[in-house]
């Protein structure tokens, strides 16, 4: 398979912009490019497809740049967005792109990385509306797709003119670092031709340039793919521990979890083939789901917290959580309801307060019942008292009810 083939066979590739980028591809080692605005301070797992994709065609030989957009971010992307961003100051925007920055070097360590404010900041009006402006036909710009629910409903100038600062950064690229391919998502693909048109425009019709734009990920039950309970599923630790990441994806349904090794991760051919005919054989060993799991907890966090994020599964499925250290404890616990308290705590207050109970009788009968287990171990004395000292670092206590419902009281 060729590089092309493979995106197709991966699921990765939506529209081309000239179908000769295959044979490009092939024949020539390109420099290309792939763009991230800061609006937060973290990658999400949209971005990590992108970022992956950069990776496949970097294992081919191609160069990449990574666009920060420290610049675009402060005007606003309205890409099939419905309605108008509220706007970053420049210090949240600089601030994102540096979380953001540290995020895309872990990720693909050896690229090259630049910060498109370092150019748009110091263009001039005069120039936005002579050099660049001139070169766009309004009814161009409104007819593109990601934009036309918006001239209906409403954009402000500055959304409206975003496409022109994307596609001078594809041409500034092009001028400057003979960057010929920009990559996104099939969101981008408005932007991405915008970028086309404008060196098409300044570097005359022959200039060789190319844009190419993969799907959007779906979910076969039709829900959003990407979003857990608690929201956005982050790159970052601190917003997504290692635990939840590995749950988000050990939990891909059988439908979706060959189509999921094949876009996000670099299992071969023959290795997903093999994982789908067991998928079909032997579907409740989930080993698909696991090797998914390990892979992107890898890619994302690295090795050793990837061994965590199973040793805290396997914890709370098993029940048995002495063993585990406080940061797992964090790990696996943070997002659960949790009361906080200065003092020692009776047991059965506690189970009140923490609402897995409605009464201190039906606690008493919880306790009497053997179904209570405070840090791993069964409590059966109703006089039993949480104490600071027995916490998790002496920092968190953990009680489950029954099997399965956990919750966590915080030291102070
Ligand atoms: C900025 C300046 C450029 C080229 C691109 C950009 C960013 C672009 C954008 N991209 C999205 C983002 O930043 O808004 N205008 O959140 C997402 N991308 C990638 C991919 C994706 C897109 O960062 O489809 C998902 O991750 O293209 O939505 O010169």
């Amino acid at each position: 398979m060729n590089l092309m083939e493979e995106l197709k066979w991966r699921g990765l590739l939506y529209q081309v912009t000239d179908e000769s980028l295959e044979q490009k591809l092939e024949n020539e080692k390109l420099t290309f490019y792939l763009g991230a605005d800061p609006t937060a301070d973290s990658l999400h797992v949209g971005h990590l497809l992108a970022y992956l994709v950069a990776k496949r065609l970097m294992n081919h030989g191609h160069q990449p740049i990574l666009v920060i957009g420290g610049g675009t971010g402060l005007i606003g992307d309205p890409s099939f967005k419905k309605s108008e961003r509220q706007l970053l100051t420049i210090e949240e925007s600089l601030r994102n792109a540096e979380g953001i920055i540290k995020q895309v070097k872990h990720l693909l360590p050896t690229a090259q990385v630049v910060n498109n404010y370092d150019w748009i900041s110091s263009l001039n009006s005069i120039e936005f509306l002579r050099d660049l402006g001139k070169h766009f036909n309004v009814t161009y710009m409104m007819n593109k797709d990601s934009v036309k629910s918006r001239i209906e409903n409403g954009i402000s100038f500055t959304e409206f003119a975003y496409q022109i600062i994307q596609a001078w950064d594809f041409e500034y690229l092009y001028d400057n670092y003979h960057c010929q391919l920009q990559i996104g998502g099939q969101d981008q693909w408005g932007n991405i031709t915008s970028g086309l048109e404008l060196i098409r425009k300044i570097h005359t019709i022959n200039a060789e340039a190319y844009g190419l734009t993969f799907p959007l990920v779906t979910k076969n039950d039709g829900t959003k793919f990407g979003k857990t309970e608690s929201g956005t599923l982050w790159l970052d630790k601190n917003r997504t521990s290692p635990y939840e990441f590995y749950q988000y994806w050990i939990n891909t349904a059988d439908a979706d979890v060959i189509s999921r090794l094949k876009q996000f991760t670099f299992l071969s051919k023959t290795e997903i083939e093999e994982l789908e005919q067991e998928v079909s054989d032997r579907p409740e060993q989930r080993r698909a789901q696991r090797l998914l799991a390990e892979e992107l907890v890898r890619i994302v966090h690295g090795e050793s917290e990837l061994k965590k994020a199973i040793h805290v599964s396997e914890a709370l499925f098993s029940g048995d959580i002495k063993d585990l250290d406080v940061e797992e404890i964090e790990m696996g616990f943070k997002h659960l309801v949790s009361i906080e308290t200065q003092k020692d705590l009776p047991l059965i207050d506690a189970l009140v307060s923490l609402e897995l109970v409605k009464s201190k009788r039906e606690a008493r009968e919880m306790i009497q019942n053997n179904a209570t287990t405070v840090n791993g171990e069964k409590v059966t004395d109703l006089e039993f008292v949480i104490e600071k000292s027995n916490a998790f670092g002496q920092k968190y206590t953990i009680i489950r009810k029954g099997k399965k419902r956990y919750a966590m009281i915080q030291h102070l």
